[in-house]
């Protein structure tokens, strides 16, 4: 399995599945989630709703991730997963694991051989780049016998120094 970072716009990766960091109500936001939902067009919403009226009528919890449809986004899917909100007090950087984890698990179970990740958690949520790096090195360090299938899994990171971060923690893995 390939492991790249990139600086870019995640909503334009030719990749399988892209990840998007959504919020517990599944209806779209700002950062990252409004860039996925402008692109992908209203029908991610209409998938979004349909797991919420099925699957997550709560809202999906932090840590979790769920798939839909990427829409008229170049992905084939999108994988919502829910960062902890440190202005929220949610400051366990064990369940920012658990979201590239989950996420990842979903990419596998989706059958998706690429997989391009944003910096989870790293915007909105309050999470320093640094952290959301060891984040995703931790779970794809943990259990990579899990991963069987993914060729590739992609940081797309909005900013050069989220994108340095990523590179200093990921760099010995990296292809
Ligand atoms: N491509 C790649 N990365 C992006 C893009 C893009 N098009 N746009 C922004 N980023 P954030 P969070 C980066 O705030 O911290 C939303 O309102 C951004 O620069 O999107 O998990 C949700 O609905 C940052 O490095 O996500 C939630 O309410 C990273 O993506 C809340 O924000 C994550 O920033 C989630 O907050």
């Amino acid at each position: 399995m390939r492991i790249t970072v990139v600086e870019g716009d995640i909503t334009e990766q030719d990749v399988s599945a892209i990840v998007n960091a959504a919020n517990s109500s599944l209806m779209g936001g700002g950062g990252v989630d409004g860039a996925i939902h402008r692109a992908a067009g209203p029908g991610l919403l209409e998938h979004c709703r349909a797991l919420r009226a099925t699957r997550w009528p709560e809202g999906l919890p932090p840590g979790r991730a769920a798939s839909t449809p990427g829409a008229r986004l170049p992905a084939d899917w999108v994988i919502h997963t829910v960062g902890p909100n440190r202005h929220a007090d949610e400051t366990d950087p064990s369940v920012l694991v658990s979201c590239f984890r989950e996420s990842l698990l979903e990419a596998v179970r989706l059958g998706a051989d690429s997989v391009a990740f944003p910096a989870i958690g790293a915007g909105v949520y309050g999470w320093a780049a640094d952290d959301v790096a060891r984040a995703a090195r931790r779970a794809l360090t943990e259990e990579p016998t899990h991963w069987a299938g993914l060729v590739e899994v992609r940081f797309v990171l909005f900013s050069a120094p989220v994108a340095a971060a990523f590179r200093e923690h990921l760099s010995d893995l990296c292809a």
